[in-house]
């Protein structure tokens, strides 16, 4: 099926980069999404060069006030970390929603980044985590925000051989509180149809500031800061939630136009959203919502 494909198995970054930089070379990390592609013949791909030889892509840790991940953590190790489970409990909730054990395993956070699907499960909780993505590439290395990173559906702004190499984001400070959810079809590995990302800070009954990101709703999930502003300075509750909630369908439909799926998803993303609130308030309180099937 694959035999006029060249592959490679590069050993470090710089011998992946000038190996990415021969016409129809893609990047491979954990094959999810790439390998599907490439059986259905999309792609164009003359060489794949995998990344799994590199060593250090794979590391989950801690530098002064920022966590870092390696492009290669895969969801299952997300989910599992202790690390991720106790400073980015959402990140580990996301990872714990992605498809099947099968998916987790192989799936990579790098490889959910540069796919880019506007459901990718990652991206509104990096983007609410305030997250940075480092790429290196012909021309060296570059850092900048993963909201830059993302460019429309399924496609980014990397330069043509540029690989991700890092994600970084700050500690949450304290009095944070989070949570993920996520609106799938069961029936079809639940690839998301509405997917929120919230971080709320509370400092004296009031939210100090609040981050809220939905994806699968716009044509690349991103904040809402209209809604940030309306929760910022108010005591928490089903009102300002409410309030928040309505900012997002109305920036969903600024941005997206009127679509036939929005008579479901106007009241389905206000729902969750409203929860998505409810639940990063109640984990102020020490009330942070488990990670499904990590025990
Ligand atoms: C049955 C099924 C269910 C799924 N369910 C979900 C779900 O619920 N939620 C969800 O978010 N996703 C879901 N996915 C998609 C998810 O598995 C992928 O998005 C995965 O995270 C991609 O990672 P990967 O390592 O497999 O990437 P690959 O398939 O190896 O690569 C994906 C793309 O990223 C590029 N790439 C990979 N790593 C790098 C790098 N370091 N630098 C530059 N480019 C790179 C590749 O060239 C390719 O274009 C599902 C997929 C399947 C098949």
């Amino acid at each position: 099926m694959f035999k006029d494909l060249a592959y490679c198995r590069p050993a470090t970054v710089a011998a992946a980069v000038t190996a990415l930089q021969t016409p129809g070379a893609r990047a491979l990390a954990g094959g999810t999404d790439l390998v599907v592609r490439l059986r259905e013949g999309r792609e164009g791909v003359a060489q794949v060069v995998d990344l799994n030889a590199i060593p250090g892509l794979g590391q989950i840790g801690v530098q002064g006030e920022e966590i870092f991940l390696g492009p290669l953590v895969t969801f299952s190790q997300m989910m599992t970390s202790a690390l991720i489970r106790h400073e980015a409990p959402l990140l580990a909730r996301a990872a714990a929603a992605v498809g099947s054990p099968q998916i987790r395993n192989r799936g990579t956070l790098g490889g959910n980044i540069m796919n880019a699907s506007p459901a990718g499960d990652s991206l509104p909780v990096l983007l609410a985590l305030e997250a940075r993505v480092n790429l290196a590439g012909p021309e060296g290395e570059r850092c900048l925000p993963l909201a830059e990173l993302l460019a429309g559906p399924y496609h980014t702004r990397a330069l043509p051989g540029e690989i991700l190499t890092e994600i970084r984001f700050p500690r949450l400070p304290a009095g944070c509180g989070s949570s993920f959810l996520k609106l799938g079809r069961r029936n079809a590995l639940a690839i998301a149809r509405i997917n929120v990302a919230a971080v709320l800070q509370v400092e004296a009954g009031k939210i100090k500031s609040a981050r809220l990101a939905v994806g699968a709703v716009t044509p690349v999930p991103r904040r809402f800061p209209e809604a940030e502003a309306v929760l910022a300075g108010a005591s928490p509750g089903e009102g300002v939630y409410k309030a928040a909630a309505r900012e997002v369908a109305a920036g969903m439909v600024r941005e997206a136009g009127q679509r036939p799926s929005f008579a479901y998803k106007i009241p389905a993303v206000q729902a969750l959203v409203r929860r998505a609130l409810a639940e990063a308030a109640q984990a102020v309180e020490g009330g942070e919502a488990g990670v499904p099937g990590s025990h």
